[in-house]
């Protein structure tokens, strides 16, 4: 066999790791790659979950091309990963404390894939019974049931590995220093995964991990670990941004206001009702996405 298809399991500098969706009956199925030139040329990068065609497989030193990319049928900016088809975002309870700004911004951007997203709330164990109900139903509100999780205690891992094992390629993605690392450990120990201690007065990560990394959870399902960050950037289309905010979504279909273009700030006829937590959050998203969108006047 010298050619075949896999997928990007992992970027390492100038090489791409790929796993190929056969197991060759010789040779390994894991391969570092090399770009062919012409796919460099046309400017097409290729990350972490394509699916690509390999050739010039060499089964001795675990090494291919990579002369093709199959079209995404999803895109997650940042972490930077295709095809997804779950996007998880993780938030602590606390330590990190739980940032409602923060929290917001992970998730526009992981529903900007257009696929589904899961909140987890990672480290149960940090908070009270009443507390935790409270920020839970709090979520509700933002039209997410979050699942809370614990890698200490086990909590939610079980429920957590039954999603991921029917889940073809989930992502999980949030700030540093909330137990992403940690829980794919607890999944699958084998990984051994470095953690960091968060730590100083605002009990940040330590940006412990460094590389997007997809790993095998059970046949036909994968699951990313990302590198935690603390602000991913607002989307910037304004006319899309209702879309990414569930509970306002919801009331746009069928269309409630009188004008089409309608961003449901001070627009006559506009038909949505404000009375939500996040109201005030969409508005001055929209006013960031608009000063992120005026031309610059330089010139
Ligand atoms: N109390 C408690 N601590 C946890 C739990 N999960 C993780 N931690 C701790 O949180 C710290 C950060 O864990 P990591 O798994 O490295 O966090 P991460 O999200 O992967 O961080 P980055 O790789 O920097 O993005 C470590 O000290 C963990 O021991 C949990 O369920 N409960
Ligand atoms: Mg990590
Ligand atoms: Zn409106």
């Amino acid at each position: 066999m010298t050619e075949a298809a896999g997928i990007v399991v992992a970027l390492q500098a100038n090489y791409l790791e790929v796993e190929l969706d056969q197991t060759p009956e010789q040779g390994p199925s894991r391969l570092l790659c090399t770009r062919r030139t012409r796919l460099s040329h046309r400017g097409k990068a290729v990350h972490v979950g394509d699916r690509v065609h390999v050739e010039a497989i060499d089964p001795v030193q675990a090494r291919a091309v990579v002369s093709g990319v199959a079209p995404r049928s999803s895109w997650l900016t940042r972490p930077q990963v295709a095809n997804v088809s779950l996007v998880l975002v993780a938030l602590a309870v606390d330590q990190p404390a739980f940032d409602p700004d923060q929290a917001s911004r992970f998730l526009l951007t992981a529903e900007r894939t257009g696929s589904p997203v899961q909140l987890l709330l990672t480290k149960g164990d940090l908070l009270g019974e009443e507390q935790r109900s409270a920020l839970v139903q709090r979520l509700q509100g933002w039209g997410y049931e979050a699942l809370v999780i614990s890698s200490q205690t086990g909590e939610g891992i079980e429920a957590l590995r039954q999603l991921l094992q029917t889940t073809e390629l989930a992502v999980v993605c949030g700030p540093s220093g909330v137990g992403k690392s940690s829980v794919l450990n607890r999944l699958m120990p084998h990984l051994a995964l470095r953690v960091g201690a968060v730590s100083g007065r605002l009990q940040r990560g330590r940006h412990t991990t460094r590389h997007v990394e997809l790993f095998s959870i059970a046949p036909g399902a994968r699951v990313a670990d990302t590198p935690g960050f603390n602000r991913p950037e607002l989307p910037a289309d304004l006319s899309e941004l209702g879309l990414l905010f569930p509970e306002l979504r919801t009331q746009l279909d069928p269309w409630p206001c009188r004008f089409r273009d309608c961003l449901h700030l001070q627009e006559p006829g506009c038909g949505i009702n404000r009375d939500w937590e996040r109201f005030a959050l969409y508005q001055d998203a929209l006013m960031e996405c608009a000063d992120l969108s005026r031309p610059s006047r330089a010139g």
